[in-house]
């Protein structure tokens, strides 16, 4: 049924009933020397391109890739707008590889057709901490799908993740594959209910007036919490230490250094925002909460072009109840005019969905680990690990 899947060292739908098999990697390393040298053959129309984001030109190509060609929901109404800010974060944290950003272009037009990405991190499986690929923005023009190029991409990313001596990978999929550790949903809270029932993304409730369901998402203008303010660079230190010891409760969650931290949750305009809850008494940090931004295309509508949505990122809750910190994230994300804030059911945030009015979407969103087998899998309340 997969056929190049079943070739791939990740958990096989045959073997779920296994009991014997042992938590941990699938196959151990292979020396260095043994890992194939040359990049997989492309049909011949078509070359590698090892991308380099710093350069515009090549950035805004692959923008208009994925912008044209990367995910869309299940009816088709909606699509990923990830801005080129965006990419080049999400692509280039620290020590990351450039061989990772794999591109293929037509040899002819040398227009980019399909692309697949890696980026490194430290992801802790119960006591084990490994060092893995990110693997992400897998897409292939719409004009080239069914062709056989995706496992072409994944075993290309693959062999260059190898050379760098890294033999794990994480990536989530809509899509089941064998097998995911857990299968997440995403919940939606409306923060400009008309403009998201206008275009299609939710619907007036029964017995609902469009007047009653602008007030049922009110929110303050303002947030109420005590000390909430946007993170600084000086607040990296207490944010690390906060987000480790929250972190370390989950049974797989990323291992976030303050180097890590700086990059992944120091706010960028437009990318990532983070919050968090000082003292005033003791200027203690004692909460922290953070999102991404990731618009969506607005496929064929009259009216509206795209929907701004925040996703939630990292949250941490010591002090403020974990409710009131996301109430304030609200708060402030409705400020900034987005149009909804998205959530997945990891981590704590089963507690304050439903009492804030997220409800759940169409879809999951299936992780998966390559080359790492974790037994009967896990819920997604064990799950510590946001993927952009
Ligand atoms: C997918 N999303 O099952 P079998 S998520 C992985 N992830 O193989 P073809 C996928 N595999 O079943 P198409 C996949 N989607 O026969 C399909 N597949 O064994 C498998 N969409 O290939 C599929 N982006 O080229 C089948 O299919 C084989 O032309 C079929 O291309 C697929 O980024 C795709 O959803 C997804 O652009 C590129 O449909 C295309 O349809 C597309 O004939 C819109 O492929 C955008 C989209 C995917 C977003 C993502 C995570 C990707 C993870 C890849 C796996 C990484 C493994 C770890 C590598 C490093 C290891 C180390 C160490
Ligand atoms: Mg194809």
């Amino acid at each position: 049924r997969h056929k190049f899947w079943e070739t791939q060292p990740v958990g096989q739908f045959r073997d779920a009933a296994d009991t014997s098999l042992p938590n941990g990697p699938i196959e151990p390393p292979t020396p260095l020397s043994e890992v194939r040298a040359d990049p997989y053959p492309l049909p011949a129309a078509f070359e590698w391109l090892t991308c380099d984001l710093d350069d515009d030109a090549l950035l805004a190509d692959l923008y208009s890739l994925l912008a044209h060609n990367y995910v869309e929901d299940d009816e088709n109404m909606f699509r990923f707008n990830y801005s080129p800010a965006f990419l080049r974060w999400a692509l280039k944290p620290p020590s990351f590889f450039r061989a990772w950003h794999i591109g293929v272009r037509a040899k002819e037009s040398k227009k980019l057709v399909a692309f697949i990405s890696g980026v490194p991190a430290r992801i802790r499986a119960r006591d084990d901490v490994v060092r893995m690929a990110e693997i992400n923005f897998l897409c292939v023009h719409k004009k080239l799908r069914s062709k056989r190029l995706a496992p072409v991409l994944i075993r290309e990313v693959t062999r260059r993740v190898h050379q760098e001596n890294i033999w794990q990978a994480a990536y989530t999929a809509g899509v089941v594959l064998p097998t995911p550790i857990t299968t997440c949903r995403y919940w939606h809270r409306s923060l400009n209910p008309k403009k998201l029932i206008d275009v299609g993304f939710s619907r007036l409730g029964p017995r609902m007036t469009m007047s009653r369901t602008v007030r049922l998402y009110k929110l303050p203008d303002a947030p109420l919490t005590p000390g909430f303010r946007r993170m600084e660079l000086r607040d990296v230190a207490a944010v690390t230490r906060l987000l480790r010891a929250y972190l370390a409760r989950f049974v797989v969650a990323p291992d976030f250094d303050e180097v890590d931290v700086e990059h992944w949750l120091l706010p960028q305009e437009d990318v990532v925002d983070s919050y968090l809850v000082e003292s005033p008494e003791t200027h203690e940090v004692t909460d922290f909460c953070s999102f991404y931004t990731l618009p969506s295309s607005v496929l064929n509508n009259a009216t509206y072009s795209t929907l701004k949505a925040a996703y939630s990122y990292y949250n941490v809750s010591t002090k403020t109840p974990l409710q009131q910190l996301m109430n304030d994230a609200l708060i402030v994300a409705k400020q900034k005019n987005y149009d909804v804030f998205n959530a997945l059911d990891v981590m704590e945030n089963e507690s304050f969905l439903k009492e804030l009015k997220f409800g759940p979407g169409d879809g999951q969103l299936h992780y998966y680990l390559y080359n790492y087998r974790i037994r009967h899998g896990i819920k997604p309340s064990e799950l510590g690990l946001v993927l952009l």
